[in-house]
């Protein structure tokens, strides 16, 4: 076999080195003629921020209706932060926590302030993909004030219907959880899976660069692929055989449920709680499409993922078989053997079962036609021309040979045998007894008799 891709092997093997899988297929020549391998594939990560939809609620939670003015946590007399909805550059909506953040000053989404303390000042920031997808990096949440005293960051795998908790977060996570506090340090191959509760992301107000509260991915990869994730074929091969792994990566939906925010003091300011409020201006989650390793892009059409997906399968996901390719059951790709892994691909037919696929295709034999094949024609995979290549049902795997659905009778005297081959007449040979035979070495085609004719000039259909 001679890969079409080989000009290209040096930047092939960089890309599956990393573990892209971006190739979901291949030209190769075979004896037989132009075929497709085909490669396990999945579409490159990417910035997800930029097609989810967002929700808040309470719904009316965002600061400046009616206007407001903050003061900072940090000192109660600096009250120049003015939260105005009406007022473009006053105001502080959600989206502002998706946008470019290449400015000076930074924009932000502000929750409106703790008027109603003691009652608890709890907001639940909903991030909605309406599709499955992987992350591949760790999620950032950047807040513009101190970072909450509590929150949890949670996921759900069913578009919002049931939800469980990512990661707990707070200051003190016995008090606010009865959980012992841990960090993602702790955690071992045995543990990944395991929900903890950290105090590292909620620390101190005065630390001013200390902004952000993430939710470790790499740390949790780097626990099969290695420190600097070198070992990637170890992450995919764990991937790959344990689906508790792959589906804790997996989300369609994350929410991020701030619970207290920062008072920066043990006891909260009653005189004073403009000070108290949530205000975030960045959330990063980089991740790609999940399209069961059948895909390598994603599509964004009509507000809405979609896979586009190859090796017969379709969905949005990818996740069932195309009309007319259930010759065998759906099937996960797989990222094993690594690099390339393997495709599973949908294959022609009408039922799981292929002994079904093929009575499908011989019940269409009409009453005089004793013994037909459903035969499968080779195209062109540009011109998408008859290659004038044929194959038996049975044969099919590649994506260029197009079942024609017609049936061929074994030809020149041919008779069937046991409802699988043609039993030629003496002197033709093919699968349809369609090709005369040489007496001799080599076949007499219909087409070029001269072939035959060079080697032995005894081919019954030349007429010689
Ligand atoms: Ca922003």
């Amino acid at each position: 076999l001679i890969h079409l891709s080989v000009l290209f092997q040096p930047l092939l093997t960089l890309w599956t080195a990393w573990g892209h899988y971006d190739v979901c297929k291949s030209q190769i020549y075979t004896e037989e003629g132009l075929a497709w391998d085909y490669m396990a594939c999945q579409p490159e990560a990417t910035d997800m921020t930029k097609y989810l939809r967002v929700a808040l609620d309470p719904p009316n939670i965002t600061c400046g209706d009616p206007p407001e003015t903050y003061c900072a946590l940090e000192n109660p007399y600096m009250c120049n932060n003015e939260c105005d909805a009406s007022t473009e550059e006053l105001a502080h909506p959600p989206e502002l926590m998706f946008d470019f953040e290449g400015r000076n000053p930074t924009t932000f989404w502000q929750s409106t302030s703790w008027k109603k303390y003691p009652k608890p000042l709890q907001v639940n920031i909903t991030l909605s993909w309406n599709k499955t997808i992987e992350l591949t990096d760790d999620i950032v949440l950047t807040f513009e004030s101190g970072r909450p005293e509590q929150m949890v960051l949670e996921k759900s795998l069913d578009y919002g219907q049931t939800w469980t908790p990512y990661q707990f977060y707070a200051t003190d996570c016995l008090d606010a959880f009865t959980m012992e506090p841990k960090t993602v340090n702790d955690l071992t191959q045995r543990t990944l899976l395991d929900i903890i509760c950290t105090e590292d992301y909620s620390r101190g107000y005065v630390w001013k660069n200390d902004k952000t509260v993430r939710f470790e991915i790499k740390d949790r990869f780097a626990l099969f692929a290695g420190p600097r994730l070198h070992n990637m074929a170890s992450l995919y091969g764990q991937l790959d055989t344990t689906k508790n792994l792959r589906d804790f990566f997996t989300i369609t939906d994350l929410r991020i449920r701030l619970l207290k925010p920062a008072t920066g003091a043990t006891t909260v300011d009653e005189n004073n709680l403009s000070r108290y409020f949530y205000a975030i201006s960045d959330i990063k989650v980089q991740g790609r499409c999940k399209c069961n390793l059948h895909a390598n892009s994603c599509v964004f059409d009509k507000g809405k993922l979609g896979c586009e997906c190859e090796h017969n399968t379709t969905g949005p996901d990818c996740s069932r078989c195309k009309r007319h390719y259930h010759g065998r059951a759906w099937s996960v790709g797989s990222y094993l053997p690594i690099p390339k892994g393997t495709a599973n691909i949908c294959n022609f037919g009408s039922s799981n079962d292929y002994l079904l696929s093929l009575f499908w295709c011989m019940s269409h034999i009409t009453e005089n036609q004793k013994c037909d094949y459903c035969l499968c024609r080779e195209r062109d995979p540009i011109t998408l021309k008859s290659l004038g290549k044929y194959y038996l049902f049975q044969d099919f795997t590649s994506a260029t040979r197009v079942c024609d659905n017609a049936m061929l009778r074994c030809q020149n005297g041919g008779t069937c045998h046991h409802h699988q081959r043609c039993h030629c007449s003496p002197g033709f040979t093919g699968v349809l007894c369609e090709r005369a035979r040489c007496q001799g070495p080599g076949e007499c085609d219909d087409q070029l008799c001269i072939t035959c004719f060079l080697l032995l000039p005894i081919c019954p259909r030349c007429g010689l």
